[in-house]
């Protein structure tokens, strides 16, 4: 019985699967915690599929004696995400110094051009028949029998000793040691080579322009806050960082964003509402920032994911634009 509906499923499936899949890089909270569940339950609804989407592949190539190409890549780079995608669940891997999530996000970026490919040239039609009562129930099913699949897999980690794990998916590295934390970039950036006597702090708000030294903010007034790491490269830190709150040196009243630099060019903007909650970190567990964690200043942003943690910093600055005024991923 396999055939268009199937199909239709398979692309709902991977649509949901694609933009949970973005959105589970931007969750933070508990709050979004559904974003991820619901990538999940995608994932496993494509592999609920996969039976009788072998059907209609196996017919398609009896019939044609050239495969359709991009058909395969697709059905290649969908297979090596979700595989990818089971392993960091799983806590596997890295395979030869690439993370399983590494993997499950590299495959699925290029698994698009394909995927966009595919469907022009073998479009779904979707026909108000679709939307009946058996195929609602199916979907219905679907949906339910991932889930409880989610479920199982779920507790199946759990009984099988696996390591912690946040709402977010990441599991634990380095809490409370960050020797043992990793060092991680975003896409291309590289710790810099900051000779500690030259480097200065520049603040531009409505207060003007100034200056900071690395002694200037070791005699400012400093706070401690217990505050967790969490990359979407898949692991967390729990840590005790200590620093000079934003609050307490930048000026936001006459502002709508700030945006913190570093010395590399890589620079986030938040709302100026968020200065409350920012820390410029010197220090964790008790000793100075080590150079790859962003010495001799980091952002610690409670709340928001490991991107956002701007490392070296070397200008904050207030400015009127909208905070949503870049991209919503670093590109750097
Ligand atoms: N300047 C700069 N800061 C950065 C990054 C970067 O590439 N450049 N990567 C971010 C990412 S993706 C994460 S997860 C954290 C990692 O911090 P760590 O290397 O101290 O573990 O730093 C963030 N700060
Ligand atoms: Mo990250």
């Amino acid at each position: 019985m396999a055939g268009r509906r199937t199909n239709l499923a398979l692309l709902a499936a991977l649509v949901v699967a694609t933009g949970t899949g973005v959105g589970a890089f931007a969750v933070g909270t508990v709050t979004g915690r559904t974003m991820v569940v619901a990538h999940g339950v995608a994932g496993i609804a494509v592999v609920l599929l996969s039976p009788w989407k072998q059907q209609i592949v196996r017919r398609g190539l009896r019939r044609r004696r050239r495969a359709h190409r991009a058909g395969l890549v697709l059905l290649g780079l969908v297979a090596v995400t979700v595989a990818a995608g089971v392993a960091h669940a799983a806590d596997a891997g890295p395979f030869a110094g690439v993370t399983a999530m590494q993997v499950h996000v590299t495959a699925a970026v290029l698994a698009v051009i394909p995927a966009a490919w595919h469907v022009a040239r073998r479009p779904v039609r979707l026909r108000l028949a679709d939307l009946d009562r058996r195929a609602t129930v199916r979907a219905a099913a679907l949906t339910l029998g991932a889930g409880v699949a989610w479920r199982a897999a779920d507790a199946l980690y759990v009984l099988g000793d696996g390591g912690p794990r946040r709402f977010t998916g990441s599991h634990e590295r380095g809490s409370d040691a960050p020797d043992r934390m990793p060092v991680t970039q975003w896409l291309s950036d590289v710790v810099p080579d900051l000779a500690p006597g030259q480097w200065a702090l520049e603040v531009a708000d409505a207060d003007g322009v100034r200056r900071l030294s690395v002694r200037d903010l070791r005699a400012a007034p400093s706070v401690t806050r217990r505050a967790v790491l969490d990359c979407t490269g898949g692991w967390f830190a729990a840590q005790t960082w200590s620093g000079v709150p934003l609050a307490a040196f930048v000026a936001g009243d006459a502002g709508r964003r700030v945006v913190v630099t570093s010395t590399t060019g890589y620079a986030r903007a938040f709302p100026v509402e968020a200065l409350d909650h920012l820390l410029l970190a010197l220090d964790v567990a008790g000793a100075p920032l080590s150079p790859g964690h962003g010495a001799p200043a980091r952002l610690v942003a409670p709340g928001r994911r490991g991107f956002w943690w701007v490392k070296w910093v070397r200008r904050i600055s207030v400015d009127d634009l909208p905070p949503w005024a870049q991209p919503p991923f670093p590109v750097q």
